[in-house]
């Protein structure tokens, strides 16, 4: 049987799962959104997805016509109804059906999207190997023009700047700030280690503070590595130890090589493994159950 997406509190076959024409989500990328995995039969961090995807509403002004608990338990009955145990979940919110203006006040109510899907992964050896990426010359949309705090449905800033990686032959782009600042990547934040301590770009900087790189910061802090949210340059990387990027998807994959440089010996770093070890560790023990549901999330 086909998966089952919700749309507006009804449930549709993935293949007839359609939304108007009229959406302003289409019409102006004018939408929030949210990617989210289960492993095993929990959703993981699902709390912090959602109160992420309602601080992103807020701060478009979207009113998201049903409340974070409620949003939970849809979530849940999607999974439910399609038997995921493994699945990734995107979620998303648009400003709704409007005409064909920018006026928000057209669109009476927004629209709520869950679909549940099975997941793609990345091959192992992108784990074992490591990626190649560039430094994009595309930059990072700016916090004061849009602050890539949002998790907007708008992605055309990250989508350029994927075609330059596309177009280099690797796999992910790293994007700077106007003052040239690390940012992160197109979905991935990025990290780097340097004499045993673990730098990211500080949220200042204008990033997509991702739930993967706050629970890579937790477990540095528990296994005693120190971290530091600073303001990183593209010299703090080509001569990093170890680099890795974080993300819903890519979970933590390790970087070895960045504009033709390589990046400490040019091998995964034991940094990068062991927090990918303790973070594949957590992901099977920690997260909300999908088939218990009076379960609390752990
Ligand atoms: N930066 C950007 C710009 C992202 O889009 C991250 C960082 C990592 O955040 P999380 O919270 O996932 O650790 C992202 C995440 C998709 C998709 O379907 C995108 C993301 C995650 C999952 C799915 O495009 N982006």
């Amino acid at each position: 049987m086909s998966l089952e997406v919700y749309i507006d509190g009804k449930y549709y076959p993935k293949e007839q799962a359609r939304i108007s024409v009229y959406d302003h989500g289409l019409l102006y990328g004018d939408g929030v959104f949210e990617g989210i995995r289960a492993y095993s039969g929990r959703v993981f961090r699902l709390d912090e997805h959602l109160e992420r995807l309602y601080a992103s509403a807020r701060s478009v002004a979207i009113e998201i016509p049903m409340t974070l608990p409620e949003m939970r338990t849809t979530v849940l009955d999607t999974l439910r109804r399609n038997g995921l145990r493994d699945s990734y979940i995107r979620l998303m919110v648009t400003r709704g059906v409007g005409d064909l203006g920018l006026d928000p006040r057209k669109c009476n109510r927004a629209s709520i999207i869950v679909i549940t899907d099975t997941i793609k992964l990345y091959p192992a050896d992108a784990y074992e190997h490591g990626l190649r990426i560039i430094i994009a010359s595309t930059r990072k949309n700016s916090p004061d023009c849009l602050s890539p705090r949002i998790k907007s449905m708008n992605y055309l800033n990250n989508i350029l700047a994927k075609i330059e990686a596309i177009g280099a032959g690797v796999a992910e782009s790293l994007m700077l700030d106007k003052n040239g600042f690390l940012t992160e990547c197109t979905s991935e934040n990025i990290f780097i280690v340097k004499n045993r301590t673990l730098y990211t770009p500080t949220s200042v900087v204008g990033i997509l503070e991702g739930i993967t790189r706050s629970v890579v910061m937790e477990l540095a802090q528990r296994a005693g590595i120190e971290v530091q949210m600073a303001f990183l340059t593209p010299h703090d990387l080509y001569t990093a130890d170890e680099s890795f990027v974080t993300g819903t998807g890519a979970e933590i994959l390790p970087v070895v090589e960045v504009g033709q440089r390589k990046i400490g010996d040019g091998k995964v770093g034991p940094i990068t493994r062991q927090l990918l070890g303790a973070f594949r560790e957590l992901t099977q023990r920690e997260g909300t159950l999908i088939f218990e549901p009076d379960a609390a999330s752990v």
